[in-house]
């Protein structure tokens, strides 16, 4: 049976997919099990009533499991690890955190009206540190296989491809050439291909945030 998921809409288009990293890992995660779900598009700035019933919070995305509505794309990655075992997307436990400053970092950077404000710096550190990872471990962050560290990244790298070049005319310096091919070969999955937003949503989805 279908499971049902609920994710989010994108900014002035509520019957297009949107722009949430989060929504998108959980759709990666589920397109790279296979298993089959049906998607339900929720418009952020005008909640349906049934949505804010099952899930009070009002966050995205949630995904249903024995009749429960379950939110958090922690939880919910870990629930469809222990219901759908098979193919196993679980990192290794020491990888488990490679890269998880970056979408912070990227955030603060995009925001800046500083350029001296060390944001710019902050951001390079943590793609280095991403692509000494890759030289040692690479191609993908736990080896030769996609895992569950790199679903959650991917969409994050997206947000930060797409901004900082429309917003900041900022490219990942080609000195980092692990994380480009990383990128690339990200990027180019079927699974991701499926899933993704919309580059001109991904705008439209920050730009109150950059322009604040
Ligand atoms: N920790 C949550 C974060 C989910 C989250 O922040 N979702 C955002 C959209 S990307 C949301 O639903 N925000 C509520 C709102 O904008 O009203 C997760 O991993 O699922």
């Amino acid at each position: 049976m279908a499971l049902e998921v609920a994710v989010k809409a994108a900014v002035g288009a509520p019957t297009i997919l949107g722009d949430c990293p989060f929504s998108q890992r959980v759709l990666l995660t589920l397109e790279e099990r296979k298993i089959p779900h049906n998607i339900h598009l929720i418009n952020l700035t005008d909640k349906p009533q049934w949505f804010l019933e099952v899930n009070p919070e009002g966050k995205v995305p949630v995904v249903k499991f024995d009749g429960k509505w379950v939110p958090d794309s922690d939880v919910i990655v870990g629930i469809l690890e222990d219901k759908y075992p098979e193919p196993s997307l679980v990192s290794p436990a020491q990888f488990s955190s490679v890269g998880s400053n970056i979408f912070a970092s990227f955030s603060s950077f995009l925001k800046s009206k500083d350029s001296n404000d060390g944001t710019e710096q902050a951001l390079l550190a943590e793609l280095n540190a991403l692509d000494e990872h890759l030289k040692a471990n690479g191609p993908f962050v736990a080896g030769e296989k996609v895992t569950a560290v790199d679903l959650s990244l991917a969409p994050k790298l997206y947000h930060l491809v797409v901004t900082l070049r429309h917003f900041k005319s900022w490219t990942i310096p080609e000195s980092l050439a692990k994380v480009h091919n990383y990128i690339k070969l990200l990027f180019s999955r079927e699974s991701f291909e499926k899933t993704k937003a919309a580059e001109e949503y991904i705008i439209a989805g920050w730009a109150p945030k950059v322009n604040a």
